[in-house]
């Protein structure tokens, strides 16, 4: 079975707000493998390189203001179509259009506050991957019991 990486952070808000561990169990029930994650407080540079996609727009010196306000959880989440799904179970970014049982929508008010960031391709993850994570930081070589499991199918 094809497995893909996504890129996921529980942003300073979701941090702050003790939100920690009921982001990861919403990916670890799911079935997705956790082979990398850390806690960092990002730089400027880091923001910069994160959000480059956004450079220029209204919101952009705010976001860089909040993604660098405190400590994020970056986090390297593999699985089947894993970017599409984990962009699923974080919701869409407006927390009040998320559906129900996301984590935007059950967690968050306000779009700059939306607890989470996760990949929107295969692309962005591997560049978002690259900026939080060298490739010796992948703990690879291990299964989950759902991979296991998928695997026999
Ligand atoms: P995404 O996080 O759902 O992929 P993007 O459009 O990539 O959404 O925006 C990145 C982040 O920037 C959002 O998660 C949100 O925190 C913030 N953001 C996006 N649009 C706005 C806005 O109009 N006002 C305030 N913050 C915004
Ligand atoms: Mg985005």
């Amino acid at each position: 079975m094809d497995r893909e990486r996504t890129f996921i952070a529980i942003k300073p808000d979701g941090v702050k707000r003790g939100l920690i561990g009921k982001v990861i169990t919403r990916f670890e029930e799911k079935g997705y493998k956790i082979i990398a994650m850390k806690m960092l407080t990002p730089t400027k540079e880091i923001a910069a390189k994160h959000y480059e996609e956004h450079y220029g727009k209204p919101f952009y010196d705010g976001l860089v203001k909040y993604i660098t306000s405190g400590p994020i959880v970056a986090m390297v989440v593999e699985g089947v179509n894993v970017v599409k799904g984990a962009r699923h179970i974080m919701g869409v970014t407006q927390p009040d259009e998320a559906d129900v049982g996301s984590i935007r929508a059950d967690f968050g008010q306000i779009m700059k506050q939306n607890i989470v960031h996760g990949s929107d391709s295969v692309e962005s993850a591997q560049r978002e991957i690259s900026i939080y994570f060298t490739p010796e930081e992948m703990n690879t070589g291990w299964k989950t019991v759902a991979e296991m499991l998928i695997d026999e199918e």
